[in-house]
């Protein structure tokens, strides 16, 4: 503790030497929540009674020792996780996580099945995301659902998306904290495709009727997620990136950029800047592609400092920040813990750098000095200001998380087998 201080001081000097101001960089991260994907804890198989799974392009590779086998158990894992992460936090839900005695079609839940996670966020004092699940599913077996050629699958799927609306309007409501959306959808095809257009019709037909109904902005909104390819769906997806870019920009929608949804070298630190030109709020679904759209944990590197630097010279407020990777490999609770830690590290980062001197350089093209800065910021002492946040927020700093996680794997997790 004592040390921490001590770090801490010397670190704001050296920050003050550049005219910035530490602790209004701390007040400001205070207020970014994150959005932690309640479905790392359990590998994406949700607490549906009948079947469940992933499926739908998408993979959670490992075999991890202690995955949560209920809502109890994941809430608990959570509570653990929300211990050692400080800041604003907020929780991102699956309709496959609801919390009911029996089966229940996915057209037909309600939001009295998710009414403990609503009394565990009151506790917790923080906000719901909530997104529906299309994936997974008996009928989704073709890997298309909105856009799929069977009227009544199609419908079956509009009404779940339906039901999953009224649901983050009452949760938004309940909770007095908006409640973002978001629509992810499998659908593709993985051969040679020939009717592109009638697909992507069928899926803006469907979506059309997904939205209709205007919902309260003040208690949720709306975000769609385009994707460049998933396992089993190669040659095509219906929802990409230009159908979903042009459909919120004509609809008013949020646009969600996954981290993990583009060509590898392309980047969605680039994108935030050019879609808020044209929309008021995006929602970003903050991962690590290995290859390919592997969901890895995220990293403290090059492009997530480069997607909080972008966040935070846009507007934070502007910018929904949520995580989405799924690592079956190591403790779950770790991996949590880790990847928001590292996202909040890159915000601060960002909000430790000197925009104002920089952007003028950039201006008056004084691209040298300009590099200079950038390089010589990199070896500032941010970790001595992160553990500081940790401490104000009484949580570990460093890597004694990792004492916590190991003593709680063996007390609860391991247990769990
Ligand atoms: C899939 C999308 C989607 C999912 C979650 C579980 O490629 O990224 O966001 O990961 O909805
Ligand atoms: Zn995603």
């Amino acid at each position: 503790m004592k040390h921490i201080e001590k770090n801490f001081k010397l670190a704001c000097e050296q920050y003050a030497q550049w005219g910035i101001d530490v602790e209004k960089a701390l007040a400001a991260l205070a207020t970014i929540p994150i959005s932690l994907h309640c479905w790392q804890g359990d590998d994406v198989n949700g607490f549906e009674k009948h079947a469940g799974g992933t499926s739908g392009g998408i993979l959670s590779t490992g075999n991890y020792p202690g995955r949560a086998r209920n809502p109890e158990e994941l809430r608990n894992d959570l509570d653990q996780a929300f211990r050692l992460i400080p800041g604003a936090k907020r929780l991102n839900l699956h309709a496959i996580y609801l919390d009911a005695d029996k089966a229940v079609e996915r057209n037909k839940i309600e939001v009295c099945h998710f009414q403990s996670w609503i009394d565990w966020a009151k506790q917790q004092q923080c906000g719901l995301d909530f997104n529906p699940t299309f994936f997974g599913h008996p009928k989704a077996a073709d890997n298309l659902t909105l856009a799929h050629p069977d009227k009544k699958i199609r419908q079956y799927w509009i009404e779940h998306g339906i039901a999953c609306r009224k649901i983050s309007a009452a949760i938004g409501k309940e909770l007095g904290k908006c409640c973002i959306m978001n629509t992810w959808i499998p659908d593709g095809f993985k051969d040679v495709t020939v009717d592109r257009a009638g697909a992507r019709m069928r899926l803006m037909e469907s979506l059309d009727a997904l939205f209709a109904e205007k919902l309260p902005a003040k208690y949720m909104r709306d975000a769609v997620e385009s994707k460049l390819f998933g396992i089993g769906v190669e040659s095509c997806t219906v929802g990409s990136s230009e159908f979903y870019l042009a459909y919120a920009v004509k609809n008013n929608l949020l646009l969600c950029l996954d981290s993990g949804h583009f060509h590898p070298t392309e980047v969605i630190s680039d994108k935030i800047s050019s879609v808020l030109c044209f929309l008021d709020e995006i929602l970003l679904h903050v991962s690590r592609p290995v290859r390919w759209d592997s969901d890895h944990v995220v990293l403290f590197d090059d492009e997530l400092q480069a997607i909080a630097a972008e966040i935070v010279r846009n507007g934070a407020r502007k910018v929904h920040i949520g995580l989405d990777y799924f690592d079956a490999t190591i403790n779950r609770l770790a991996a949590w813990t880790i990847g928001t830690r590292n996202m909040q590290k890159a915000l601060l980062s960002a909000l430790l750098q000197p925009g104002k001197e920089l952007a003028a350089l950039e201006k008056k093209f004084g691209n040298t000095r300009k590099l200079a800065l950038l390089e010589e910021f990199k070896q500032l002492p941010l970790g001595a200001v992160y553990d500081y946040f940790c401490a104000q927020y009484n949580v570990p700093a460093g890597i004694s998380f990792m004492d916590e996680i190991e003593c709680y794997e063996k007390e609860v997790q391991f247990k769990r087998r």
